[in-house]
């Protein structure tokens, strides 16, 4: 999507549902996507950008709290689900916390074409929160 385009439906995201903007580092990564709910916001890309069957990939991503409500993160992890065969991935990935809301993930695969949703695992000490997005796979 066009940055500016981007940035603009952002802001207007933000000032509809006052939610808080995860800063994601993208470098030259030009694939963002992001998920808003009531409670978070979350910016992922994948590396590369474009995810293939069977070759494994890496997530990075931000998170941020926009419901002042909501207690501090506990931990924050991601897998992948494939609603229509109901089975996950074959192996899990490895998460690392880099601090501040940023997080990177490595060693996820799809394993077969069709379609998969990115969940991403947001846990509180009194919550759990799971925010997907859908993606196709040739
Ligand atoms: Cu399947």
């Amino acid at each position: 999507m066009n940055k500016l385009l981007f940035l603009i439906l952002g802001l207007m995201v933000q000032a509809i549902a006052g939610a808080c903007v995860p800063e994601l580092p993208q470098g030259a990564n030009k694939k963002i996507q992001t998920i808003v709910t009531p409670s978070y916001a979350l910016s992922f890309m994948t590396v590369p950008e474009t995810v293939k069957v069977g070759e494994s990939f890496s997530i990075d991503w931000a998170v941020c709290v926009s419901d002042r409500s909501v207690s501090e993160l506990r931990s924050v992890s991601v897998d992948a689900f494939m609603p229509e065969h109901n089975h996950g991935m074959n192996d899990k990935p490895t998460i690392i916390d880099k601090g501040h809301g940023l997080y990177h993930a490595d060693g996820l695969m799809f394993h077969m074409s069709g379609q998969w949703d990115y969940i991403f695992i947001l846990r509180t000490e009194s919550s759990v929160a799971r925010l997907s997005k859908k993606v196709w796979l040739k």
